[in-house]
């Protein structure tokens, strides 16, 4: 599908967070050792070919699902909505803007009921459920407390070819934006876009897609993500850190990127900012500005611009990747042609600072 997206006459579900990720894996054994041996995950249910991962402090079942699967790939992206009710809703809505849906009162994974999977506009493949067996929080459970604990899975990054066309359909669903990526001559390279009350449940990020960039998690502190590398290094896998750790200019977050042993991405994030007010102030970056994606000046590795994971149609097949046309950020900041700046007022650089409220 392309083209504008046409706004539906039937109200959006009330999502009220992003919950969890599907991802394919072609080595079980190779991915849980990253996440439950690494990254200490809880293992809420294991099979011979799936695994279901949750965060310290997570009742509901399940934030990570791994599945053995022959093509590595982003499965599903599920979001929890507010009621039962909010189900038919999803499927309506999706049904109204010509999408494919599946509803399935039994729920696709363990632990989920009902639930509605759909190949959205822009080809992910998302989830929508409010039904959920509630596991044991282990917030208090400090004996199981690590040095890099993931708390909370904060957001997923989706990768897309035409960023406002995406951010569109995503106020349409109910989003609001928290910042974005532009330029003075009107491009816009990426945008945070939250339910709950921080600075994203997703993001697009302009690349060719649909892919998937990331999923976040959270930790409590900056040394938990300290933690995090001292350990991969101790393993002789730093190899597998990809960007940071550093401080985000977008969101404020201190942060790490992580490869799994498929390359599927892994953010861990923590302490962005409070964003629940209706009129919480947009916050727009100029491109050329070389603190918006590091605070401290470090420049993106160009794999981070990249690389990203395919994602499943409703039937297991990878989506076809279109290829973005407009001019990507890496093209205009990375290397010797890009002109960014350090210091200074960006509107001296031709920016227009300001919201979009
Ligand atoms: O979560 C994020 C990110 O989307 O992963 C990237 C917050 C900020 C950034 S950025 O690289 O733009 O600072
Ligand atoms: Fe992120």
């Amino acid at each position: 599908m392309s083209g504008p997206i046409a706004t539906p006459h039937v109200p959006p579900p009330d999502i009220v967070r992003c919950a969890y990720m599907e991802l394919v894996v072609t080595d079980l054994a190779a991915s849980r050792a990253f996440y439950v041996d690494v990254l200490g995950l809880h293992v809420t249910f294991e099979d011979a070919d799936t695994i279901y991962l949750r965060t310290l402090e997570e009742f509901i079942h399940h934030n990570l699902v791994l599945r053995k699967g022959p093509v590595a790939a982003a499965a599903v992206a599920a979001f929890r909505v507010r009621t039962p009710a909010d189900v038919d809703a999803a499927e309506s809505y999706y049904r109204e803007l010509g999408c494919r849906t599946e509803r399935r009162k039994e729920g696709f994974v363990k632990g989920i009921g009902d639930a509605v999977r759909v190949e959205d506009p822009l080809g992910f493949p998302y989830e929508f459920f409010f039904e959920s067996t509630h596991v044991e929080r282990l917030t208090q459970r400090y004996d199981l407390y690590t040095a890099g604990e993931l708390v909370r899975l904060d957001h997923f990054n989706q990768v897309t070819p035409d960023v406002p066309r995406g951010q569109k359909y995503l106020e349409d669903l109910g989003f609001r934006v928290s910042e974005d990526i532009r330029d003075a001559a009107g491009t816009t390279y990426a945008v945070w876009m939250h339910r709950k009350q921080t600075v994203h449940d997703t993001a697009l990020t302009g690349g060719d897609g649909p892919r998937m960039h990331h999923m976040a998690f959270a930790t409590h502190e900056k040394h938990n993500i300290i933690a995090i590398c001292d350990k991969m290094g101790a393993l002789r896998i730093s190899d597998r850190i990809e960007r940071g750790p550093g401080r985000h200019g977008v969101s404020n977050a201190f942060y790490l990127y992580i490869l799994d042993p498929d390359g599927h991405r892994v953010e861990i994030y923590t302490q962005d900012y409070y964003t629940g007010d209706p009129d919480n102030p947009v916050i727009s970056w100029d491109v050329h500005d070389n603190q918006r994606r590091d605070w401290w000046g470090n420049p993106v590795v160009p794999s981070w611009y990249t690389e990203a994971s395919l994602v499943l149609d409703l039937d297991g097949n990878p989506q076809p990747v279109i290829p973005r046309t407009q001019s990507s950020e890496m093209a205009v900041t990375v290397g010797a042609d890009g002109f960014s700046y350090t210091r200074g007022d960006p509107e001296a650089h031709g920016f227009k600072l300001g919201g979009q409220l």
